[in-house]
C-alpha cells in the first residue's frame, strides 16, 4: 500500500533525510524520525532580506540543538527539495532570485519551467507525503493562511486549509492573523476534518500577533508529551486529514497595537486591486512598514517559540513510539 509520489526526477531530499527515510521499515519509524518539516514561503514571500534568511538559519539551529531535524522545503531549478542546504536557502532568500510562491496549483507550472519558489503551508504539506511510508508527521511553521476577511464573496479561501484536510502531517503554527477571518477560517477547518487545537495552559486559539482570538479551540492538549500522544493516536487512525496545533506567541513578545496597520494595509490591497497568491505577501510587507517593523519583531519570535515546541515534540513523539 505504497502512497503515490510525485516522479522521482522531481524529488531531492538531503543526505540527512536520505539516509533517515533508508532506515524507515514502517509508517511508525517515520513517526520516530524526528524529522521537523518547515515551509520555504516565508523566506521568499514574508519577510524583507537579510532577516528571511537569518531567520531560516536560527529556526533550523534550534530544532537541531533540542535534538529534531530540520528540513526545508523548497523549490529549486525544478526539484521540490526536502531538506534544503545554507547555499540553496541563501539562493532563494535573496531579492534578486527569481522565485514564485508554491501552493499545490502552482506546482507543475513551476517545476516545468524549471523555476524556482518558496513553498507555503500546502505545498509544504504535499512536499511531506512525498516518501514511500507516508507523510511525515510534523511541519513547523509561523502562521497559516486562513479564509480572508470578506471571503465569502471574494472566495479567497487559502488552499493551506484545502491541504489540512487530505494530509495527515501536523501543522504547528501560533494560529492566524487578524488579517483573516478567524472563525469562518475555524468554520472551514471543521468541514475539513482538521482536528484544531492549543498547546498550552489557554484554549483560546491565538491570533499570531497575539495570544488569544476570542475564539476557542475545540481542543487543548496541555505540553509537548501530550501533543505527542495525540499525534500517535491520529496516526493509529489512518485519518488522511491532518492536525493544526496552535501555539500562542509567547506573553512577552505579543505585539498588541498592529491592529491599525492590519486595517491600513487590508485597505490598501483592496485600492490597489491586489488578489490571489499576492494578497498575504503585500499584507504582511505592509503591516511590517506601517507597524515600523513591530510585526516582524514578533513574527521572529513566533516561529522561534515554535520551532522549540515543534522539536521537543518530535523528541517526544519518538521516545513515544519507538
Ligand atoms: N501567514 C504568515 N506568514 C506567511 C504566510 C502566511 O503570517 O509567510 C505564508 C505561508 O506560507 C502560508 C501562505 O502558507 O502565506 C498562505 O498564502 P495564501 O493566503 O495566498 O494561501
Ligand atoms: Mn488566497
Amino acid at each position: 500500500m505504497y502512497p503515490r509520489l510525485l516522479g522521482r526526477e522531481f524529488l531531492r531530499f538531503s543526505p540527512e533525510v536520505q539516509r533517515i527515510l533508508h532506515q524507515c521499515q514502517s509508517p511508525w519509524d517515520l513517526l520516530a524520525s524526528q524529522i521537523v518539516l518547515l515551509e520555504s514561503a516565508i523566506l521568499t514571500h514574508g519577510m524583507p532580506y537579510p532577516t528571511n534568511l537569518e531567520m531560516a538559519h536560527q529556526v533550523q539551529n534550534i530544532i537541531r540543538d533540542r535534538g529534531a531535524v530540520p528540513a526545508t522545503v523548497g523549490i529549486i531549478s525544478g526539484k521540490l527539495h526536502i531538506g534544503l542546504t545554507d547555499h540553496d536557502l541563501a539562493w532563494l532568500a535573496r531579492p534578486d532570485t527569481a522565485k514564485v510562491k508554491v501552493s499545490r496549483r502552482d506546482l507543475p507550472a513551476v517545476l516545468a519551467r524549471g523555476g524556482h519558489g518558496g513553498t507555503t503551508v500546502a505545498g509544504t504539506l504535499l512536499a511531506a507525503r512525498q516518501t514511500p511510508w507516508g507523510s511525515l508527521p510534523l511541519f513547523v511553521t509561523g502562521g497559516i493562511g486562513g479564509v480572508h476577511r470578506a471571503g465569502q464573496n471574494s472566495m479567497d479561501v487559502s488552499a493551506d486549509l484545502v491541504e489540512m484536510g487530505r494530509s495527515s502531517t501536523t501543522v504547528i503554527s501560533a494560529g492566524i492573523k487578524s488579517i483573516l477571518d478567524i472563525g469562518r477560517t475555524l468554520e472551514y477547518l471543521e468541514t475539513q476534518g482538521v482536528c484544531v487545537g492549543t498547546l498550552g495552559e489557554t484554549d483560546d486559539f491565538p491570533a499570531f500577533f497575539t495570544r488569544k482570538s476570542g475564539f476557542r479551540s475545540p481542543v487543548h492538549v496541555r505540553d509537548e508529551r501530550d501533543m505527542a500522544r495525540l499525534m500517535a493516536t491520529h496516526h493509529s487512525l489512518n485519518l488522511d486529514s491532518g492536525i493544526l496545533m496552535s501555539v500562542p506567541i509567547p506573553a512577552a513578545d505579543e505585539a498588541t497595537d498592529v491592529e491599525e496597520a492590519i486595517q491600513q494595509a487590508l485597505a490598501l490591497a483592496d485600492e490597489k486591486g491586489i488578489t490571489g497568491r499576492e494578497v498575504t505577501p503585500f499584507v504582511l510587507g505592509k503591516v511590517n512598514e506601517l507597524s515600523q517593523g513591530a510585526s516582524l519583531k514578533a513574527n521572529l519570535a513566533l516561529i522561534k517559540n515554535n520551532a522549540r515546541v515543534g522539536a521537543d515534540i518530535a523528541v517526544e513523539l519518538a521516545q513515544l513510539v519507538r
